[in-house]
């Protein structure tokens, strides 16, 4: 059957990416398919908004270049937090570049991402050249990558033809490359019906997630936890602004609209997998 008509638990013990099975069994764990974007530029309302969502999530999505305080340290205090509330890490770094240089971005600078990062993800615009590069750091660490394979917003060029062969370079790189940054599942994408991959279970994350607006004037497009989990199949929603608001403090309100995503996402799993 389809993945997505599978329980994570079981996609779990099929999965062969350290990243992708620590995902899944921490979803399942957890009962929660909703990942948090922590998109704030002071060290001290990350790791705020980090400790208040995080009994709630499975994963923390970062991106550690707007933090304007940077300092090495705070990578001990998110892996702190990773392991007091059990959650997973996704540098949202968007690679891009040739082999070589990603591969340097990648290992190197001031964030070292994959010493920290059990997931980030590129832009396939280069070529299966960009797996390799980012392969040769992460792929020892254990790490897993996402491809853009689509995007949420307004105008978007990843479609058509540019998603399929996004999927055709994944499955040439199964190993390292566990899923997808895209709005509905890619099952058998670029395939006709009769070659169809048996054991194909590409991950998809999904942003562009919002319960109570449709729209950031900005070209974000917002869709609802069961418009992505039930109708569209996607594996986990990516929820920013619309858990934290404009005001880091707000600890209350935080927490309950973390709960309130965590549990929209969990209730459209459970009618998908419904037989
Ligand atoms: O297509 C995309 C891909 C990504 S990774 N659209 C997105 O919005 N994102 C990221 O998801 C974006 O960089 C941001 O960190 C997050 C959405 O944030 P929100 O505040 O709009 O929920």
């Amino acid at each position: 059957s389809s993945p997505h008509l599978r329980t994570y638990a079981e996609r779990a013990l099929q999965h062969k990416n350290p990243a992708a099975k620590l995902l899944l069994e921490t979803i399942e764990r957890k009962k929660s398919n909703l990942a948090v974007s922590v998109d704030v530029a002071s060290a001290k309302d990350f790791l705020a908004i980090i400790d208040v969502v995080g009994p709630f999530v499975c994963l923390i999505k970062t991106h550690i270049d707007i933090i304007h305080d940077f300092t090495p340290s705070l990578i001990t205090d998110l892996q702190a937090l990773s392991v007091k509330h059990d959650f997973v890490i996704f540098e949202d770094r968007k690679f891009a570049d040739i082999g070589n240089t990603v591969a340097l971005q990648y290992s190197s600078g001031v964030h070292k991402i994959a010493s920290w990062s059990h997931i980030t993800n590129a832009h396939p615009v280069p070529g299966p050249s960009i797996i390799s590069g980012l392969s040769s750091v992460g792929l020892p660490l254990g790490r897993g990558l996402l491809l853009l394979a689509e995007m949420s917003t307004k105008g978007s060029l990843a479609s058509g033809s540019y998603t399929e062969a996004a999927v055709q370079m994944a499955r040439e790189h199964r190993n390292f490359v566990i899923g997808f940054i895209a709005q509905r599942r890619m099952d058998g994408i670029g395939t006709t019906p009769d070659e169809s991959i048996p054991d194909e279970d590409f991950l998809i994350l999904t942003p562009g997630v919002g319960l109570d607006v449709s729209g950031d004037g900005m070209g974000q497009q917002y869709r609802t936890p069961r418009q992505v989990v039930l109708d569209s199949g996607c594996d986990v929603i990516i929820v920013g602004r619309g858990i934290y608001g404009k005001d880091p403090s707000l600890v209350e309100a935080i927490s309950a609209q973390a709960q309130r995503y965590r549990d929209d996402g969990w209730a459209a799993y459970l009618a998908r997998i419904k037989p």
